[in-house]
């Protein structure tokens, strides 16, 4: 599913974020930058020891929930990687919302600030942290449609969901988000 944000295309794509070929691939991350499970552990496995050896170099304290940091992209066929960390979800009046929406706003800043044109994000926070896939799409959508807008950059924005139930909640978010 295609739609087009002034001259900014926005994508939904079902498949394997490690597969993108893309400026710029997001890494939904903990906090420590320890690697892990889901699409974090994908990324490390297919992009090799280079991106821990580098996030242990550059940011030994790790990262904040909703703030995002860039590293090498390793093997991956990108030329950076950003890894954000998305809010454990406690029911959603700890603030999850807003904290999701910052790290797809940060790290679409990073991104430009990267000169990067296009960008690959996945499901932040839906897996192993919890997130109601249909109110993660709302925030998702809205805080990327919303910086594309104003920032009217990156050119290509595409979000790689896994498996047909992530696909099926965005696509829905994204038809009333458009309409
Ligand atoms: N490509 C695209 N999406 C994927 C892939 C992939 N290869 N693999 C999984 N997903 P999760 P979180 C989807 O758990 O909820 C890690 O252990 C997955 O189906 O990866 O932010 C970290 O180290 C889901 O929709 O991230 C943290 O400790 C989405 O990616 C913690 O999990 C996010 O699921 C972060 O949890």
């Amino acid at each position: 599913m295609l739609v087009q944000i002034g001259k900014c295309r926005l994508q939904l794509v079902q498949g394997d974020i490690t597969q993108q070929q893309v400026d710029a691939v997001v890494n939904a991350a903990n906090a420590q930058l320890a690697g892990g499970g889901g699409v974090d552990g994908a990324i490390h496995r297919a992009g090799g020891p280079d991106i821990m050896r580098d996030t242990d170099a550059r940011y030994p304290d790790g990262c904040f929930p909703g703030e995002a940091v860039a590293s090498v992209a390793g093997l991956l066929p990108a030329a950076h990687l950003i890894h954000t960390v998305g809010p454990v979800w406690r029911g959603g009046r700890d603030g999850e919302p807003a904290a999701l929406a910052s790290c797809y706003r940060k790290s679409l800043q990073l991104t430009v600030d990267l000169g990067c044109k296009s960008v690959a994000f996945p499901a932040i926070s839906t897996g192993v942290y919890g997130y109601p896939l249909d109110l993660a799409a709302n925030v998702a959508l809205k805080s990327v449609i919303d910086f594309l807008k104003w920032h009217k950059q990156p050119d290509d924005v595409r979000f790689i969901l896994f498996g047909e139930g992530a696909f099926g909640a965005f696509a829905r978010s994204l038809e009333i988000q458009v309409a």
